[in-house]
């Protein structure tokens, strides 16, 4: 692990329909983001909230025309993140973004990728965020993100940060899922993508799960962990936009994230989706605070 952190806020709420996502940022440094990495061995400087398009509630709230909601602005906003990104890898420190809805994460791997060649995508979450525009249910882009880095989609999101094709099907691994839609399913068993759903889970344990992951992942020069809230079991962890009852414990996502600590084999993250505005008390961002130290190397004892 790189030995300062830098935070990149990303108040992004343009890729689905709840307001209060583009105030998870804040909800995180509240629960002490900044202070519970610093407890860790590392430094951690805070780049504060990138720009966000202004927000026109009646357009946002509105319904979406051509299958695609706030397509301009979400592009925007990932160009933005992108570069910013870039930077923060390019002067040595390791990037953490902070959203915002999963959109952001076309911004913040087209930003890693430009930084290796055969890079690794590790999606916790409870969705596949493997639609096009034909086959969201939503027209949420939230929902298209991990297809489009891939390289299907609408070209403005294809092309964020001025290049394609950044993740390979064969180099992605997807922990948690329980909310496919038909056509995510049928694209992940033709594309082959490594897969472990909830049933998975609960057949294998979290343990060989993420040693599994980590196996898979070897021949990779890089891996960047997208964590989506809604991965977690909304019982536990009830402040997210799109909750699947049946989810991953916190329990459970702590041994992820100790696990991946200990390989050091991850050298990017974003965690998303966090909305204390549908939240208890900020308990979601707690609980995404508390899996980010322990995924910095928080130790119990
Ligand atoms: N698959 C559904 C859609 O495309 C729901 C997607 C919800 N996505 C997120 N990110 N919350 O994982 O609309
Ligand atoms: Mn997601
Ligand atoms: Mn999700
Ligand atoms: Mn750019």
């Amino acid at each position: 692990m790189k030995k300062t952190v830098e935070i990149i806020g990303a108040p992004c709420a343009f890729g689905q329909r709840k307001l209060g996502v583009n105030m998870g940022p804040n909800a995180m440094r509240y629960a002490g983001l900044v202070e519970r990495i610093e407890g860790t061995e590392l430094t951690v400087e805070d780049k504060g909230n990138i720009a966000s398009p202004a927000i026109d509630m009646k357009k946002y709230r509105g319904e979406q025309e051509g299958g695609l909601r706030n397509l301009e602005e979400v592009t925007e906003f990932c160009e933005t993140l992108c570069d910013e990104v870039d930077q923060t890898i390019q002067s040595g420190k390791f990037p953490l973004v902070i959203g915002g809805d999963h959109s952001i994460a076309m911004g913040t791997i087209a930003g890693v990728k430009r930084h290796y060649d055969n890079l690794g995508v590790i999606w916790y979450d409870a969705h596949g965020d493997l639609n096009i525009a034909d086959s969201s249910p939503s027209g949420n882009i939230h929902g298209m993100p991990l297809r489009a880095l891939i390289g299907e989609g609408h070209p403005d999101l294809v092309n964020i940060g001025g290049y394609q094709n950044k993740v390979k099907t064969e180099n992605i691994v997807l922990i948690g899922m329980r909310d496919l839609d038909a056509g995510e399913k049928k694209y992940i068993r033709e594309a082959g993508i490594k897969t472990y759903t909830m049933a998975d889970i609960d057949k294998l344990g979290m343990q060989k799960v993420i040693d599994e992951t980590i196996d898979y992942l070897k021949g990779t020069d890089g891996v960047h962990l997208s964590l989506d809230v809604d991965a977690l079991d909304p019982v536990e962890t009830p402040g997210t936009g799109t909750c699947v009852p049946g989810g991953i414990t916190y329990r459970e996502s702590h041994l992820a994230m100790e696990m991946l600590h200990d390989a050091n084999i991850i050298t990017s993250m974003e965690l998303v989706e966090v909305n204390p505005l549908i939240d208890i008390n900020n308990k979601t961002a707690d609980q995404a605070v508390g899996l980010l130290g322990s995924f910095f190397g928080e130790t119990l004892l």
